[in-house]
């Protein structure tokens, strides 16, 4: 389990071997030490059922022939969880550049891999502006962590991402240790509900409960929600009567390996968007 101090920040021990330079780049990046492994993306859209279009595409780490995503994690480790959360933004970037896309960019991110977030954000920065990608196309999206302490640090991360003009987004809303509390102290731009309380939610009244609730709320605070691993045309409806219109799932696409998602070409559900 990984150390921390009372500011949820890696405790010091953690980096000594690459603690802050004299010109505030932390050497674990600033070095260009090489990861010693190679992936790349496949990218999943979100879509805007309302306007018919794509909001964001997910980006989503899978090895370079298309391997699934624990191929390229399991070589994370402690020492390398830094270079790697750097080398997938840069990597996000570029790869959705070349392909020349337009929706939002939507990049899973660790908190835990962040050591000053105006900091280990530069390189982010950079890949934006060399590959012409504008930061305000670019979502980050994270999981809250199971302690106080994490979601104190992420509060701290997410602003810093709001101030520079990044969209901030909660991922796996509902499961876990995602919640309300963090809602009360900081509000993201969006929230992603989990896929657990979509499964069937046509069919199952607590569920349309909790996410009428949500969205009540949502609403109230100006967060945009996107409900996650919609696969049905029935889930889909039962989402737009509860007033969501941001959707992800494989009733509109699976994750396509180096490839971007065309609105025309998505089988959109024949009733009517609310
Ligand atoms: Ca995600």
């Amino acid at each position: 389990m990984t150390q921390r101090n009372t500011d949820g920040n890696p405790a010091p021990s953690e980096y000594s071997c690459h603690s802050a330079s004299e010109h505030g780049a932390c050497p674990s990046c600033a070095s260009g030490e090489r990861l010693g492994f190679r992936f790349s993306y496949a990218y999943q859209p979100i879509v805007d059922i309302s306007r018919r279009e794509i909001f964001a595409h997910e980006a989503l780490v899978r090895g370079v022939q298309g391997e699934p995503a624990p191929s390229v994690l399991a070589r994370v480790t402690e020492e390398n969880r830094f270079r790697f959360d750097q080398a997938c933004r840069v990597k996000a970037i570029k790869t959705a550049a070349k392909l020349n896309m337009q929706s939002r960019l939507s990049i899973n991110f660790m908190p835990n891999a962040i050591y000053r977030p105006e900091l280990c954000i530069r390189s982010t920065l950079e890949a934006a502006r060399a590959h012409n990608f504008p930061i305000e196309r670019i979502i980050f999206e994270t999981v809250e962590g199971e302690r106080v302490s994490d979601a104190k640090w992420l509060t701290e991360v997410f602003r810093e991402y709001q101030r520079i003009g990044f969209l901030t987004a909660i991922d796996d809303f509902g499961a876990g240790f995602a919640g309300l509390n963090l809602l009360a102290d900081f509000q993201p731009d969006i929230i992603k509900l989990d896929m657990d309380l979509i499964r069937s939610i046509d069919q199952s009244r607590s569920r349309q409960a909790i996410v009428r609730g949500t969205v009540g709320i949502c609403n109230e605070l100006g967060i945009q929600v996107i409900a996650e691993g919609v696969e049905t045309a029935d889930e889909c409806s039962a989402l737009q009567d509860l007033g969501i219109s941001l959707l992800q799932g494989y009733l509109f696409s699976k994750p396509m390996f180096e490839a971007c998602s065309e609105a025309n070409a998505l089988p959109w559900p024949n009733a009517l968007p609310h």
